[in-house]
């Protein structure tokens, strides 16, 4: 009679309650200004309509759960199902990652996309190998050159404390005979305020989303290179979810990467006016100093390439194809 009852109340319950809905976290090193928070917002409000709320996601932006460095590793070990990163910090691992940050070698977008399609699969394979998949990419705009007054050549760099955000950066801050140092984008502000560094190389992105005007004076638009952030997921979360939320995700990541490369394209030109009209003086690089930061640049491709596996050095031939 008992077992009778029980059942017949399971029975009910699973008419009535919905299935119990999923919630996740996903936490992201840059601040909500940001286009890649922006299109991040939009992914998880299309998985939240598609799944009729059975999954939504929470953002934790400029790295409020977990420091940028840690990301991927709480998503590997199911401290969170989903996070986004900037790929190249992960080229310790493999240069696979890191091929998309070195100096003059895609500096389009129609180069970076090329890049990117011979890089996918490379990089699919690595993070399965973690317990990872990769959902979408999306590049920031095109890096530039700030600084405090006006940079001809590469000497003029010569003993600046330079801020970088991976190690292409600080390899190449190294070889401009500058002293890097390592400082995430939304803790840009206070290290220029307190002197810790004086000049950067990134987005007008990430310029403007800094203030750039507050405690630089120039800007060149060095076109250096199109790094990428990464949105994963934790594999084994992934699959366990039904079918139909599983491609909602899958739909809605596939949208986030086509509206991403666009936001990227229009952020380009916009926070480069945004700057210009905060006063930063906007100045088209010297041939000169163009040609000395490439040189710099090939130098890094020929210790890249001695440096890679098999795998990273097809990305490169791919591309350059
Ligand atoms: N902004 C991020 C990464 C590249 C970019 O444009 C940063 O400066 O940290």
């Amino acid at each position: 009679m008992k077992l009778l009852h029980a059942l017949l109340l399971t029975a009910t319950a699973a008419v009535t309650t919905p299935a119990l809905a999923e919630k996740w976290d996903m936490p992201t090193p840059y601040g909500d200004s940001t286009f890649h928070t922006k299109n991040i917002q939009e992914f998880v409000n299309d998985v939240e309509a598609a799944t009729d709320g059975e999954l939504s996601i929470t953002i934790h932006s400029a790295a409020s759960l977990f420091p940028h460095p840690e990301i991927k590793n709480a998503v590997r070990s199911r401290q969170v199902q989903i996070g986004e990163f900037f790929l190249s910090r992960l080229s310790n691992e493999d240069l696979a990652y890191g091929i998309d940050s070195q100096p003059f070698v895609a500096t389009s977008y129609e180069d970076a996309a090329k890049l990117w399609e011979a890089q996918k699969p490379v990089i699919v394979e690595l993070l399965a190998e973690e317990g990872l998949m990769p959902l979408f990419s999306v590049p920031w705009p095109a890096q530039g050159l700030y600084t405090n007054g006006e940079i001809k050549t590469v000497d003029d760099l010569s003993g600046l404390r330079f801020r970088a955000y991976n190690a292409s950066l600080e390899e190449f801050a190294a070889a401009a005979n500058t002293a890097p140092v390592q400082v995430e984008a939304a803790d840009i502000p206070q290290a220029f305020a307190t002197g810790q560094v004086q000049a950067m190389i990134t987005s007008p992105s990430t310029g403007a989303d800094s203030k750039a005007w507050d405690f630089l004076t120039h800007y060149s638009p060095i076109d250096a290179w199109l790094p990428k952030n990464i949105v994963v997921v934790n594999q084994r979360i992934f699959d366990k979810l039904s079918p139909e939320v599983q491609s909602a995700i899958q739909d809605a990541a596939a949208a986030a990467e086509a509206r991403g490369w666009e936001m990227s394209k229009a952020e380009a030109a916009e926070k480069t006016q945004v700057m210009a009209d905060n006063g930063i003086i906007i100045v088209p690089p010297s041939e000169e100093l163009q040609a000395g930061l490439q040189a710099i640049g090939e130098t890094m491709l020929e210790n890249w390439k001695a440096n890679a596996s098999d795998n990273a050095l097809a990305i490169l031939d791919a591309f350059q194809k």
